[in-house]
């Protein structure tokens, strides 16, 4: 899969695509990611992508003319499969479901939002999708990509290095176990400043230490998640 990413603040991303999941992908020649500057795409001598909202309000907006003349260089036609994702804190809430959806394309582009926001027809005619990643204000959208791609990055086949791994969790909607948080771990020492492991961990008794774990998942989910729950429980 080939990412694209578009924003005024390409170091950004020298960093955390260097690491980790990301750059397993890149060594695997199962990903690449290509990383563009905004300005490349301004024409005027000041190299400018925002400017005032009409009607009056707070702050600046990204213009719309360089993010369409760079989408329009890197992907002249649209190739079959891609995607423009804009990263907006007015987006859609993303998810698992939609890091699995994503997963699929043969290529995603992600727009960067900065300042008070991007200038609407950016998400009306260039966009496919609009995404947040939650309900709190970042600075722009180039933190919420890298979680996008990590998160997307991860499910390409030979990426992570056991592919059960992410086979498991194919078949739920959440990123969930039963939509449940996962259960509590632990490992040595069994005794840790007097903290002591549940004793049934350590008993070897499978039957007992699947019932348990099962019971505590429910238990850690009713008190951190409780809206994960069925209503009924
Ligand atoms: C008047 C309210 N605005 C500022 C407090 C709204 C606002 C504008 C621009 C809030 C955030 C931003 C910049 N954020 C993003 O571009 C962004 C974002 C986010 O803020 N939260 C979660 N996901 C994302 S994706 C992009």
């Amino acid at each position: 899969m080939k990412f694209h990413i578009l924003t005024i603040f390409p170091e950004f991303f020298e960093g955390p695509f260097r690491h980790g999941v990301v750059a397993r992908g890149v060594a695997a020649g199962v990903l690449s990611i290509q990383v563009h500057n905004l300005r490349d795409w301004t024409h005027d001598r000041h190299k400018s992508v925002d400017d005032r909202p009409f009607g009056g309000a707070e702050g600046m907006l990204l213009k719309p003319e360089p993010i369409f003349s760079a989408v329009e260089t890197i992907w002249p036609e649209r190739p079959a499969g891609a995607k423009v994702v804009l990263l907006s804190a007015q987006g859609r809430k993303f998810d698992q479901r939609t890091a699995r959806e994503f997963s699929s394309a043969s290529s995603l582009l992600f727009i960067c939002g900065r300042y008070e926001g991007v200038d609407e027809r950016v998400a009306e005619h260039l966009a496919d999708e609009e995404i947040s990643i939650g309900d709190y204000v970042l600075s722009g959208g180039e933190l919420a990509a890298m979680v996008v791609i990590d998160s997307v990055a991860r499910l390409l086949p030979g990426v992570v290095g056991n592919s059960d791994s992410t086979a498991f969790e194919s078949f739920e909607a959440t990123g969930h176990e039963e939509g449940l948080l996962d259960c509590p771990q632990y490992t040595r020492p069994a005794d840790f400043r007097g903290w002591r492991v549940p004793e049934v961990l350590l008993s070897g008794n499978h039957e007992e230490i699947r019932k348990w774990r099962k019971s505590a998942a429910r238990h850690k989910t009713a008190r951190l998640r409780p809206d994960l729950l069925p209503a009924d429980s």
